[in-house]
């Protein structure tokens, strides 16, 4: 029987890019696949491959017992699920949201079968050895869907409280998008100063990766709440030279908004603070500050 096997059968709702690489996935490795999308003919790859084409949404969920939606927010799957009977189904749901949010979903589709989920990984890199997706909410959930889990990368159970995958994955996010407006500023610094941007690359990403090692530190220090602790570089020296950058990019013609928020938080702990560690700015960041 399919559903006894470590293969057990998955429905996937949503072929977007990211569906498409997680029903591809699981179809290699050899997990019966039903699947569904809203608008038709993202599906022909997949039932070239072997997936099951379901034609209604109930199809879909009727099909199999884990059923797992990769939509474009939270209120598609909202929107696509409402009046769906969902009776002894486990809902993975691998859309990116707020943890209020699968909160609530938990709430509304039964805790007891719903599991959120963060992935971590771009489509073509879903089942490769840098991808790894986060989950919470029910853990017998997590234990039974976990076989067909493990082929998009490493699964991470982070509890049973539906919003901390989503908390993670938003933080992980966050740290992404302020690492990437960096990037960009830089790149376009260079590039407005006639220099290449792809000769300069290299440089970049070994500094960044320099960098990231200071990320344990900054834990280290926000977990004590001790921002003087182990400081390697002091926020009053930082601060005197943070005029260099936006000076330097405004000469270049390129607009420094992306790192002027910084600037600011820097310069304003600095005045009282100017031997802690960059670490010092995150007490700026309480809404109450
Ligand atoms: N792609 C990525 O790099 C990231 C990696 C991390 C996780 N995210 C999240 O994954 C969700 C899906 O992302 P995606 O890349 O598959 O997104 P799209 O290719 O734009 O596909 C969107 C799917 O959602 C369907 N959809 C949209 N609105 C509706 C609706 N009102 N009713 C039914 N389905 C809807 C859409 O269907 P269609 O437009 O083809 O008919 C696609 O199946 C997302 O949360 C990312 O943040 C991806």
């Amino acid at each position: 029987v399919a559903g006894m096997t470590n293969n057990p059968p998955v429905t996937v709702l949503g072929l977007g890019a990211m569906g498409r690489a997680l029903a591809r996935t699981l179809l290699a490795a050899g997990h019966p696949t039903t699947v569904w999308n809203r608008t038709p003919g993202k599906d022909d790859e997949l039932v070239a491959a072997g997936a099951v084409r379901a034609a209604t949404v109930a199809d879909a969920v009727a099909a199999h017992r884990i059923v797992l939606a990769c939509l474009l927010t939270n209120d598609t799957v909202d929107e696509v699920l409402t009046g769906v009977p969902l009776d002894g189904r486990i809902l993975v749901n691998l859309t990116n949201g707020t943890p209020a949010q699968a909160r609530a979903l938990a709430t509304a589709y039964g805790p007891d079968r719903y599991l959120d989920g963060g992935i971590m990984a771009v489509p073509p890199t879903i089942g490769g050895p840098h991808a790894f997706v986060l989950y919470s909410g029910s853990a017998p959930a997590y234990d039974e869907a976990r076989p067909a889990l493990e082929t998009f990368g490493e699964a991470r159970y982070l509890g049973a409280d539906p919003g901390l995958a989503a908390l993670h994955d938003i933080a992980l996010l966050s740290g992404m998008y302020g690492m990437v407006g960096g990037v960009l500023h830089a790149l376009a610094l260079v590039r407005a100063a006639g220099v290449s941007a792809t000769g300069f690359a290299p440089l970049l990403t070994r500094w960044l990766t320099a960098m990231a090692g200071g990320v344990g530190r900054y834990a280290a220090q926000l977990d004590a709440g001790e921002y003087g602790r182990d400081v390697v570089s002091n926020l009053g020296m930082q601060a005197a030279a943070w005029d260099n950058l936006t000076d330097t990019a405004r000469a270049e013609g390129v607009d420094p908004r992306l790192l002027a928020p910084l600037g600011d938080l820097m310069r304003r702990r600095a005045a009282d603070h100017p031997d802690e560690d960059l670490t010092g700015i995150v007490e700026l960041l309480k809404e109450t500050a």
